[in-house]
């Protein structure tokens, strides 16, 4: 029986959480606010889809020690780039299973100089608090840096860092021991000055050597600065119109440290294309990663992979390049991911204001569908301006749910246009199946909803209770770390991957799994949302599920492995050929598992 009556919200399940906090010290009250709160418990686990209610993203910036600000250098010229940035990512560089962050920074314009900005390294303390290492670690490097890709190109087990920036990129090796190394030169990198933007690692010969995309915006410079204007009178960021475009480029990993650019060889090379976002996804099932590029006012673009080097282009026919009236949007970030559990992958783009975000159906003949129109995600986005953007399951019900990072570009947006506004909330889209989403941003807490400048988004379980945590950038302003509070009172698996013949992050692998019948799979992947990127773990949600009946780990080799009976509330490692190699329970496991026998205990 389920009580559809009964929606969290009539439940307020939170008001008991505090209500039990606060009496908890008074003994007589213990038993009552102890029946109290298994009845409510019960009554929600009754519902069907009972654990989406009470669930809090808690700001715990200032408690964990972030205190980054970003500079754009902006000193009045209204310099295009200034607008854009930054991004952000997840990644456990010191490999002790508590993803740590890297925050990209911009730097003062040259003849302007005020102070040193430089990127940041916060090391995961384990305990709720992040410790700035990025002296210590070789990383207080000034750039104007744009974007952050992760991942292990020279299979040594540790994660190596790529930063996109407006002229030249930088790639950062980890030596394993705490520090970093720019081998931008040495790994054949350099010489390109570019205005690069989205970037991601993707072994597109299945080589098992990471390669690496690096998206590109528009030709720019502060010589060539356009001055564009909203109201007649004042400077304003000029949009991409104005400029021309920019190939992305490919960088095909030679094995040795070194990288040899492939893009023409490739087929990839396009000098009409402004792109900001990246998505690796493999469209048309067949082992192969395709790539996605958001444009920014041009057709978006669908390189599909032809299994010898090349790519071929894909996005008109397949119906993304443009909306559904045939305008190329404003393309930022994107994301892929099978939110109907149709078999294969979807896509979100995030567009401009006045234009609603996209949510592209895969109707698995070669051909998406934007369902943003018929859905909520559609009318909800129409008024605001998305950048950062994933799937990603935060209540843990086996659904992937949508974030969004918002935010306008022009500061004085709300002069001109009454409607719009500089500083916008987020959308927090819950999957309720079936292809149906509700939006549930305010019921997540008052700073979390919060309007911003937002910018990149990541997320990541940071203190291994099982869910996932949120790292949200903003533009010249400060980045944000919201803990997930009761996402994990439903259970989960994660799934972290040790390739030996693939790459050694297992990027481009495919897990699928199948408990007592229902059946979720994704693939690992760097690049993604926004000038971001989240961790290198997969977590499936699993509802109340107590276990996982069967798990198949494709490699990008081509090897498949196979588990079963695996326990939810942990974390396994799996290692390519061998199976599982460590097995760690969530530190909220235990609670969980309290929980339960006293469900029990009371039916
Ligand atoms: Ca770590
Ligand atoms: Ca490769
Ligand atoms: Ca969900
Ligand atoms: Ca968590």
């Amino acid at each position: 029986m389920r009580f559809h009556l009964l929606s969290p919200k009539t439940l307020k399940l939170p008001a008991t959480v505090a209500v039990q906090k606060s009496l908890w010290l008074s003994p007589c009250f213990g038993a009552y606010v102890v029946i109290f709160t298994f009845v409510l418990l019960a009554t929600a686990y009754g519902s069907g889809q009972a654990m989406a209610g009470g669930i809090r993203f808690t700001d715990i910036t200032q408690s964990a020690g972030i205190r980054f600000v970003h500079n754009n250098g902006a000193f009045g010229a209204k310099y295009l780039p200034e607008t854009l940035g930054p991004g952000c990512a997840f990644i456990d560089y010191d490999n002790d299973g508590y993803p740590d962050i890297l925050l990209v920074n911009g730097e003062d314009w040259p003849g302007h100089h005020r102070a040193a900005s430089t990127l940041k390294l916060y090391h995961n303390n384990r305990n709720g608090t992040f410790t700035d290492v990025t002296a210590k670690a070789g990383l207080a490097i000034s750039l104007y840096g744009m974007g952050v890709a992760i991942g292990d190109y020279d299979n040594d087990g540790y994660d190596d860092i790529f930063i996109s920036a407006l002229g030249q990129s930088r790639l950062f090796h980890n030596n394993g021991n705490g520090t970093f190394t720019d081998v931008t030169t040495a790994a054949g990198l350099a010489g390109v000055n570019e205005f690069s933007t989205g970037a991601a690692w993707v072994d597109y010969d299945r080589d098992g050597k990471l390669d690496l995309v690096v998206a590109n915006y528009v030709q720019w410079t502060p010589q060539t600065d356009l001055r564009c204007t909203l109201d007649g009178a004042h400077k304003s960021y000029c949009t991409p119109e104005s400029y021309k475009g920019a190939s992305l480029r490919l960088w095909h990993n030679l094995g040795n440290g070194k990288f040899e650019d492939t893009t023409k060889k490739a087929g990839l090379y396009d000098a009409t294309s402004k792109s900001l976002g990246v998505a690796v996804l493999d469209y048309n099932n067949d082992g192969w990663p395709d790539l996605l590029i958001a444009n920014d006012t041009q057709p978006n673009k669908l390189y599909s992979n032809n299994h010898n080097g090349t790519f071929t282009e894909t996005a008109v026919t397949a119906g993304i390049a443009f909306s559904e009236d045939g305008i190329a949007r404003a393309g930022m970030g994107v994301d892929a991911a099978d939110y109907d559990r149709s078999g294969r992958p979807g896509i979100i783009i995030t567009n401009f204001s006045n234009q609603m975000m996209s949510l592209y159906h895969n109707e698995g003949n070669g051909l998406f569908v934007d369902e943003a129109p018929r859905s909520a995600v559609g009318s909800a986005s129409l008024l605001t301006l998305g950048f950062g953007c994933f799937f990603f399951d935060y209540d843990l019900d086996g659904w992937p749910d949508i974030f969004i990072a918002d935010g306008h570009i022009e500061s004085d947006i709300e002069r001109i246009q009454k409607r719009i506004k500089y500083r916008q909330p987020p959308h927090l889209f819950r999957n309720l199946g079936g292809g149906k989403f509700e939006e549930v941003t305010d019921s997540l807490g008052a700073s979390f909803a919060a309007p911003r400048v937002a910018r990149g988004a990541a997320y990541a379980d940071i203190d291994n209770d099982g869910d996932l945590d949120l790292l949200v950038t903003t533009n010249a302003g400060p980045a944000l770390l919201f803990r997930n509070d009761g996402g994990n009172r439903n259970r989960a698996l994660r799934v972290k991957l040790r390739g030996t013949a693939s790459n050694r992050d297992g990027i481009g692998t495919v897990v699928r799994l199948d408990a007592g019948g229902e059946k979720q799979w994704q693939m690992l992947r760097s690049g993604s949302s926004y000038l971001s990127q989240s961790e290198l773990v997969l977590t499936f949600g699993l509802g109340q599920k107590m276990s996982v009946s069967t798990v198949e780990i494709e490699w990008p080799s081509g090897k498949i492995d196979k588990l079963s009976n695996i326990a939810a509330n942990e974390t396994i490692t799996v290692q390519e050929g061998k199976g599982i190699v460590t097995a760690t329970k969530f530190s909220g496991a235990e609670k969980t598992a309290k929980l339960e026998l006293n469900r029990k205990a009371i039916q």
